[in-house]
């Protein structure tokens, strides 16, 4: 029998869902030092949180973080709320002895990002471990892009052009939902989307970014309110309006350490595009380009061929010698959103049992905040736009 680890997970929205999906089916597909145990699930109603527990799989209901930190039985503490709660519960959680997985980005100021830094530093010296959830890095095409990348197979990167496109408030009657917040989410289309591509470039380049010029912009400046759960799909309105003080759109250009020129785009204005995370990089003997809309595709261009036979070509990322895709099905058999998140914790669990430092980090996850605030501080400097 292996060791069981309690897992608590705070909120049961969208995240919540499907980190539940991760902790339910973890063990089923991949050969772990331990397995999760979910204890309990917090949310503030006791009603709708005892259902969401019920449903999702959880074996107790709580509804305050501070009894769910305590609790005996939880050694993980999983945090799926809006970003202005995730300092304070990873911060008390870290200093409870429990292991912390925190949602994206990880703050909504980097003040707190450097708080939550500093106190998973000092959490690891007990060998207490954390992690920011960037699943995108677990898509079995971007990890493959990483090992590609650090094989040399890239050569020198010039280019990295990478894109988070969404369509979800197109509508000006889409109501003004807490990812459209900046009291909740810090920023807008930048935070919540922007942060995925800043830290996948960084990820699969193995570089970190020096610094950024942007342009921001809210289209829609005045949105239907809504009530403070609703989510993605805009589920409720109540009637009044109120003012919309995040961005819907960030652009920004950008340089790594190794010299390449980076652009970003992060918009949820972007018709028809649901959730194409797309990135592009061209170096000296290579490119590679990958699209989350075809997320088992991977596109790589060799270089070094004779130039009559190179060209892109389509890897399928099903085969069992590439990242996470061997643990699932037959190749060809591709996987989908929520297997990101079960590697994300596949990966956090292994760590946790072997006492080492996970990735993503709460450092890394800084680092992004840092991106994030640049981006916005430039965008703000109104004397750095030349006018034509
Ligand atoms: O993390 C992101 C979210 O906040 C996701 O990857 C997609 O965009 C889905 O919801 C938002």
């Amino acid at each position: 029998m292996k060791p069981a680890i309690g897992v608590g997970m705070v909120g049961y929205a969208f995240m919540g869902r499907v980190h539940s999906q991760a902790w339910r089916s973890v063990s089923a597909f991949f050969d772990l030092p331990v397995v999760p145990s979910m204890a309990a699930l917090c949310g503030r109603s006791p009603e709708r949180t005892a259902d969401a527990a019920r449903e999702l799989g959880w074996a107790a209901a709580e509804t305050d973080w501070k009894q769910l930190v305590k609790r005996d039985d939880v050694q993980i503490v999983d945090i799926c709320t809006p970003g202005d709660s995730h300092a304070e519960i990873a911060i008390a959680a870290l200093a409870a002895g429990k292991h912390v997985l925190c949602e994206k980005p990880l703050a909504n100021t980097v003040a707190e990002a450097e708080a939550m830094a500093e106190a998973a530093r000092e959490a690891a010296e007990r060998g207490v471990q954390a992690m920011v959830a960037f699943n995108y890095r677990r898509v079995p095409a971007i990890a493959l892009a990483r090992r590609l990348v650090a094989d040399g197979r890239l050569g020198e990167l010039r280019h990295v052009r990478a894109q988070y496109l969404q369509d979800w408030i197109v509508d000006p009657e889409f109501p003004l939902v807490w990812r459209l917040r900046r009291d909740k989410a810090g920023s807008g289309a930048l935070g919540d989307i922007g942060a995925h591509i800043v830290d996948t470039a960084q990820f699969v380049t193995g570089q970190n970014l020096t610094g950024v010029s942007a342009l921001t912009e809210t289209f829609v400046r005045e949105r239907p309110l809504a009530e403070e759960s609703a989510g993605l799909g805009g589920e409720s309105r109540t009637g009044e309006k109120g003012t919309v003080d995040v961005d819907d759109a960030a652009l920004f250009i950008g340089r790594f350490e190794g010299g390449a020129l980076a652009s970003f785009e992060a918009t949820r204005f972007a018709a028809g595009r649901k959730n194409a995370l797309r990135i592009e990089i061209n170096g000296s003997k290579g490119s590679l380009a990958f699209d989350f809309e075809a997320m088992n595709e991977l596109w790589f261009h060799d270089h070094t061929l004779d130039g009559a036979e190179a060209g892109f070509r389509r890897i399928i990322v099903t085969e069992p010698g590439h990242p996470y895709a061997g643990a699932w099905w037959p190749p060809g058999h591709g996987l989908g959103y929520e297997h990101t998140f079960t590697h994300e914790v596949k990966d956090f669990l292994e760590a946790v049992a072997a006492g080492t430092a996970p990735s993503p980090s709460f450092e890394d996850g800084l680092r992004v905040q840092r991106v994030l605030a640049a981006v916005e501080a430039s965008a703000a400097d109104e004397s750095r736009w030349t006018v034509v």
